[in-house]
């Protein structure tokens, strides 16, 4: 079998490259590990910068994220029982758009299975072949039979724990990582959100979120030990543990229920380099990683995709090859700012287990600045709705 592109992983990052491509008339296949269901299940990204809601339309695709997305134009930050908002209107003349990673993924497998694209879910053994010589295959195996796919080009959409990444040789690859000292424990329930707009706290019991997805589905994280377990965190608990953490204005109007659904994530920065090797491009967390404080992951997997969209477009329509041989560099540009911005804003909001007195001192002394200084402001406005692609 041939296809002019093999994309490895159906997750967002995966599909909306699939869309954009088809829409250029462009061939493609999706391999996915595992099954529809298991990937609409995963509860993660909430906030959608400007750029990634103009990709959905760009693909196609942005009727219901239209209709139901709610726009914020500021969020708020609490800190050491103060809370200050950041308007990022005022600011960028811009907003984001609250509309979950679920529903943008539902939207496009919708679209690809409209489309009748080619998507194959639970493949196994996916291996990259030949990908620095001018004839790569990928090759996999589902239900108890092998296949092999040639194609031009590979699309590494796989995800942290996929094997696109691994497939780059260690000589040519240089990885650079930060794990940090907790995790968010999410919970979401069908419970009316208790702000308009998110709320991010600093707290010295550790950082709290209140986030959303709808006016009837609330998202809260509170920062946790890396070691625990959910188990450990009874609704109960957790409700508790984010009403001492978030202002007494919010915390007494607070509405609590059951969780739908619990989780714990670790917190990362992670960055690969290059993102290219021959004729294989890596595309979103498969090749970096943001704590998940600014909501800068989907995002950044978003500006990804529009720069290796637009390098294969020149491919296919032009026959010109700058637009991919300049791809890891333009991509990476913008990664490493969406990286600085999530390593700053998760050093400012979260309690570190080693952290000083003086280091505290610091958190609060810039957290003041924030507060106080509109060009402060100007600076987290800018990152929080998205650099320019
Ligand atoms: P994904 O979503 O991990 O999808 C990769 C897909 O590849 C499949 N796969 C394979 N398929 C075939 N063969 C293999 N060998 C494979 N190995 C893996 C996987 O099954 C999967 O379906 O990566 P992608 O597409 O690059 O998308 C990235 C985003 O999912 C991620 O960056 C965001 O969710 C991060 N994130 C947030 N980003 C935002 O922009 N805004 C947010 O508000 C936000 N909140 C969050 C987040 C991530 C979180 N967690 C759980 C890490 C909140 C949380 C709690
Ligand atoms: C979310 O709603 O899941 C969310 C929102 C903002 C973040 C992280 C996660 O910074």
């Amino acid at each position: 079998m041939r296809r002019q592109v093999v994309i490895i992983g159906g997750g967002p990052s995966g599909l909306l490259l699939g869309q954009l491509l088809h829409r250029a008339g462009v061939d493609t296949i999706v391999l996915e590990r595992k099954t529809r269901d298991y990937v609409l299940g995963r509860i993660r990204a909430g906030v959608l910068e400007r750029g990634l809601v103009a990709l959905m339309g760009e693909a196609g695709v942005d009727t219901r994220m239209k209709a139901d997305g709610f726009v914020h134009d500021g969020t708020l930050i609490a800190y050491d029982n103060d809370m200050f908002r950041v308007d990022f209107a005022k600011h960028t003349g811009q907003g984001v758009l609250v509309y979950g990673q679920t529903e943008v993924t539902q939207d496009l497998y919708d679209a690809r299975e409209a489309a009748n694209g080619d998507t194959r879910f639970g493949v196994e053994n996916v291996v990259v072949h030949d990908a620095d010589s001018d004839t790569p295959h990928v090759s996999f195996d589902q239900g108890g039979q092998h296949h092999r796919i040639d194609c031009d080009f590979i699309a590494g959409c796989d995800g942290f724990h996929g094997v696109s990444r691994k497939t780059i040789p260690e000589t040519v690859r240089r990885d650079y990582e930060k794990v940090y000292p907790f995790g968010w424990l999410g919970i979401l329930s069908e419970t009316p959100p208790v702000n308009e707009e998110l709320i991010y706290a600093n707290s010295d019991r550790g950082f709290a979120l209140c986030s959303m997805r709808n006016a009837q589905l609330s998202r809260y994280y509170i920062q946790c030990d890396a070691s625990d377990s959910v188990d450990t965190w009874s609704d109960d608990t957790f409700w508790d543990e984010l009403r001492r953490r978030i202002p007494a204005s919010a915390a007494d109007v607070l509405i609590t229920g059951p969780s739908i659904e619990k989780s714990i994530a670790p917190l990362r920065s992670f960055v690969t380099e290059p993102m290219r090797w021959g004729r294989l491009f890596l595309c979103g967390d498969a090749a970096h990683i943001v704590p998940p404080t600014g909501a800068k992951g989907l995002n950044t997997a978003a500006s990804d995709v529009h720069y290796l969209n637009q390098g294969l477009r020149q491919f296919y329509l032009d026959r010109n090859t700058d637009g991919l041989d300049r791809y890891s560099e333009r991509a990476l540009a913008r990664v490493w700012k969406a990286e600085r911005f999530s390593w700053w804003f998760s050093n400012l909001m979260h309690h570190y287990p080693d952290q000083s007195e003086f280091d505290k001192k610091m958190q609060l002394a810039e957290l003041s600045l924030l507060r106080d200084s509109p060009e402060a402001q100007a600076v987290m406005a800018l990152n929080y709705v998205g650099l320019p692609y």
